[in-house]
């Protein structure tokens, strides 16, 4: 098979998006034997939104995310050992373990902060976006947040400063049809969140979030639309959770027929079929890349776990006045 550069980097996105779907199943095995505590949301099903935003992203440009960001910070460029160590409470950890799953930190990458807070870091990116526009070396700043977070008051003031101030910000909605165990069409009557990007006059797209070409190419016009200095852009994906809301949540909520739907749309298979139509994949090499994604996951996972724990005495030790 002869290959150049762009099926490399083809490749390299399935690569990806196998790393954190190994790395969040590994997780979801460590919080079921306690070796992970706390509240847990694992985005399983949604990779191809966190492969195919960030795909175009330079080291430089500032990420954001939410209370399943794992994968948005995977994505980034965090390395899977210092998350998982995070994730174990380790001092090994981004952030000495002291942050856990929905507050990881990755600065040396660019990833900001997540938060537990809904819609909570839609306006700290516009900060960084403001920060962006005026050290003028295009940058520009990503958000990943929820359907649910779209009816937050926070959501509609950020966008409409963005737009005011023609802000390089991306906001990227990964639309997976619930917000805890609500389902959209009771949260909001607007089904698609790119509406409101209309109303505060921001070019939107609304695309297929298990298609990682889908995402990639909304976004490819996004960031260079912000890097241009023509403002903000939204992308909104539409994808599926195929966990529950929390890891343990039975997910009663939802019929498993429509479990069953989203799987047949899983992005990790259907980008592997994509990429072995083009002939870039074969049944081996994929084989060998989910091999290869699930042996690093082990050894984050060795690492961690052997990982000391943080000391009481460091306790303030990264926090800054
Ligand atoms: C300000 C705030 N309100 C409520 C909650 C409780 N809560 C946690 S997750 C969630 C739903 C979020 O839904 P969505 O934004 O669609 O994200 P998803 O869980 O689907 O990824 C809610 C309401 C919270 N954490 N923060
Ligand atoms: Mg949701």
């Amino acid at each position: 098979m002869t290959r150049n550069s762009h099926t490399e980097e083809l490749v390299s996105l399935l690569r990806a998006m196998w790393m954190i779907r190994a790395f969040e199943e590994k997780v979801s095995a460590l919080y079921a034997a306690h070796e992970i505590v706390g509240l847990l949301h694992l985005g399983i099903g949604q990779e191809a939104v966190a492969v195919g935003a960030c795909s175009h992203l330079r080291g430089d440009d500032y990420v954001f995310g939410g209370h399943r960001s794992h994968g948005h910070a995977l994505a980034k460029g965090a390395d899977v050992k210092r998350l998982m160590a995070e994730l174990a409470g380790r001092a090994s950890g981004y952030c000495a373990g002291k942050g856990g799953s929905m507050h990881i930190v990755a600065m040396d990458v660019g990833f900001v902060t997540a938060t537990g807070v809904v819609g909570g870091t839609l306006p700290l990116a516009l900060g960084a976006a403001f920060a962006a526009k005026e050290k003028k070396r295009g940058q520009l700043a990503v958000v990943f947040f929820g359907d649910g977070a779209g009816q937050a008051g926070a959501f509609h003031e950020s966008l409409n400063i963005a737009s005011l101030w023609k802000l390089p910000v991306i906001f990227v909605c990964e639309n997976n049809g619930y917000a805890e165990f609500t389902p959209l069409s009771a949260h909001t009557k607007v089904e698609r969140l790119a509406q409101h990007a209309k109303t505060y006059a921001i070019p939107s797209r609304t695309v297929d979030g298990n298609d990682l070409l889908a995402v990639r190419a909304a976004m490819k016009n996004a960031v260079a639309q912000a890097r241009a200095g023509k403002g903000p852009a939204f992308v909104e994906c539409l994808t599926h959770r195929m966990r529950g809301h929390y890891e343990g949540d039975p997910a009663k909520y939802r019929e498993l027929s429509q479990l069953a739907e989203w799987k047949k749309k899983d992005p990790i298979a259907r980008f592997s079929r994509v990429l072995k139509t083009k002939k870039a994949l074969t049944d081996e090499a994929s084989a060998t890349i989910e091999r290869e994604a699930r042996a690093l996951i082990e050894n984050a996972a060795e690492f961690a776990l052997s990982s000391p724990w943080p000391l009481p005495e460091d306790v303030d030790s990264q926090v800054t006045s």
